[in-house]
């Protein structure tokens, strides 16, 4: 039978103890409202906590990838190495947990299954899949971005014999490859990072790769104390300059010149130059126009697809690997360790599935359209995720009039700001579709979605406001934005999870905002100097 949890006096009901959900804690406490959080795993940490596949690694400069909220913090943490990898992060987010005593006010081990709007109170009503229900008048999503694991849907996957992992769902007690035959399934950032370290203890490796993707090397290294001093005293500028910058991370300075515009030798030096420093961010900022203009993107695309050459020496390998079919950056562009060198080892075999695609796992392996077996101890699906809407949708929430988000949003998702949805008053979204939180140093969108909601709570309180809802023309005038915004430039050229295409009848729609963190959160200072200009509030 359904119980009722004490809702007394609670404000806000937060979905998600991720990055985003344990700010929204702290925050909104300060704002002196009361909180509590929802969280399906054991611990804090979100896509940290689920994501512990060998090789997980952030690809954002530790440095860079932090709250922002306390200059204390920004001070005393030690981050190892130039980037996090899962252990470390989760690591961190957990001592953030602990300092701001955060974890009183979160339920663990509770799923969300149902939210709905009650248009008489203005409340939510949340269920868990304990039977329980929460009020309060406002519902946050904090349910993350890439939070929703698939597994394809091939034939016979459930008749395979030996172990079966998603990267998305690792053990926590890791898993010992050794002296197995494994196949990896899944070229994305979480195949790519996984294959060079399981390659270390697999006795075979096959992976099947249906898209060639571009990495870049990681140039990951313990941190450099100098460099690390030199940062953590520009902390202040750092953290202030991020907001006038396109991605949330300052110190690139952006680039003044399109690649079409400098010899080919000029070019390939300065693709050389960022090549051996790595990241993906300072690759991609070389010159203005990679990401707009299709013929400089291929100068950069084709300087990555000649190292992919020189460094795998198997040819027919080396040009499998070779991404052909989108310009570099429009997905997801990878840092890797070591990717292309491991398949110059003998017992790592690269399986071409682009026409010639996975027809069924059977007890033993992996069966391929020509016919041909691969007979496998473990299968590792690196297969992704129902991108960006996938977490809200596998809730059932039901807004004004009853109406369900997943009708909503059958045709794509449609919002106000990435932070609204025209006809489901009081919930809030942080980082949802049309927002650039994907496109951006995550942290610092969380924080900026969870301080614009506050501030907007607190407004319409101060007022005697109960109801705050996105009005249906601003959705409709951001979503239009949005497109246009996504089609003037090349990523709606790839068949990405940005796009919904890695997942069969999702509706082909480019989800991020693309126009850059310095424009999205100017827009937002204007919403709120104009009142909040579009989002309707009433009492
Ligand atoms: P991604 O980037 O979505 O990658 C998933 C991979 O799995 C990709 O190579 C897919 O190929 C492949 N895939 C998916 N379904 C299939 C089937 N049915 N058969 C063969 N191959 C398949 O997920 P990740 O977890 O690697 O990374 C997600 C994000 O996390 C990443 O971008 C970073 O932001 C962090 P496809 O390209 O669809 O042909």
């Amino acid at each position: 039978m359904a119980t009722s949890n004490s809702s007394e006096g609670l404000d806000v009901i937060i979905v998600g103890a991720g990055v985003g959900g344990l700010y929204a804690i702290h925050k909104y406490r300060q704002l002196g409202l009361k909180v509590r959080a929802f969280e399906k795993g054991d611990d804090v940490g979100g896509t940290w906590y689920w994501n512990r596949y060998p090789g997980c690694r952030c690809d954002v400069e530790s440095l860079e990838y932090s709250f922002s909220f306390s200059p204390e913090l920004d001070q005393e943490w030690k981050w190892p190495e130039r980037y996090g990898n899962q252990g470390e992060i989760l690591k961190y987010v957990q001592h953030v947990a602990d300092r701001f005593d955060l974890r009183k006010d979160i339920q663990f081990n509770t799923t969300i299954t149902s939210a709905t709007f009650d248009e008489k109170t203005s409340r939510w009503t949340v269920t868990t899949d304990k039977g329980e229900t929460i009020t309060a008048p406002y519902c946050l999503m904090a349910t993350g971005n890439l939070s929703t694991p698939r597994k394809p849907d091939i034939k016979g996957i459930d008749s395979f014999k030996g172990k079966t992992y998603h990267t998305g769902l690792w053990p926590h007690q890791g898993v010992d490859f050794t002296g197995l035959r494994v196949g990896v399934i899944g070229t994305g950032s979480s195949g790519v990072q996984s294959i060079p370290i399981i390659a270390k203890q697999a006795r075979q490796l096959t992976v099947f790769q249906r898209t060639a993707n571009f990495s870049l090397p990681a140039q990951n290294s313990p941190m450099d104390p100098v460099k690390e001093a030199k940062h953590k005293a520009e902390y202040p500028e750092r953290r202030a300059g991020a907001v006038n910058t396109p991605f949330a991370i300052a110190g690139y300075p952006p680039p003044t010149k399109s690649a079409l515009e400098v010899s080919e030798a000029e070019r390939n030096a300065t693709y050389e130059k960022k090549w051996q420093e790595g990241g993906s961010i300072s690759f991609l900022y070389a010159y203005t126009d990679l990401l707009t203009n299709k013929a400089a993107n291929d100068t950069a695309s084709e300087f990555v697809r000649n190292k992919i050459r020189s460094i795998v020496k198997d040819q027919e390998t080396a040009e499998a690997l070779c991404p052909i079919d989108h310009p570099i950056g429009t997905k997801r562009l990878i840092l890797d360790t070591n990717y292309y060198e491991t398949y110059n080892q003998p017992h790592v075999k690269l399986v071409n599935i682009r026409n010639n695609a996975i027809a069924e796992i059977t007890e033993w392996g992996i069966k391929t359209a020509d016919g041909k077996s691969y007979e496998l101890d473990v299968i590792v699906f690196a297969t992704g995720f129902d991108a960006m809407t996938g977490a809200m949708k596998e809730i059932d929430i039901k807004g004004s009039g009853g109406v369900s988000i997943r009708d909503k949003w059958k045709d794509g998702p449609q919002t106000y700001l990435g932070v609204m949805v025209a006809g489901f008053p009081n919930m809030f979204m942080v980082t949802g579709p049309q927002s650039p939180g994907v496109k951006s140093q995550m942290i610092f969108s969380c924080q900026q979605h969870v301080d614009f909601v506050g501030d907007m709570i607190k407004y319409a309180r101060g007022r005697q406001m109960r109801r705050i809802e996105a009005s249906r023309m601003a959705e409709i005038n951001w979503v239009q934005h949005n497109n246009e915004v996504a089609n003037s430039t090349l990523y709606p050229l790839a068949n990405s999870w940005y796009m919904g295409a890695n997942i069969p009848g999702k509706p082909r729609i480019f989800m991020p905002y693309v126009g850059g963190v310095q424009n999205y959160v100017a827009k937002c200072n204007e919403v709120v100097q104009k009142g909040y200009e579009g989002f309707e509030m009433s009492a």
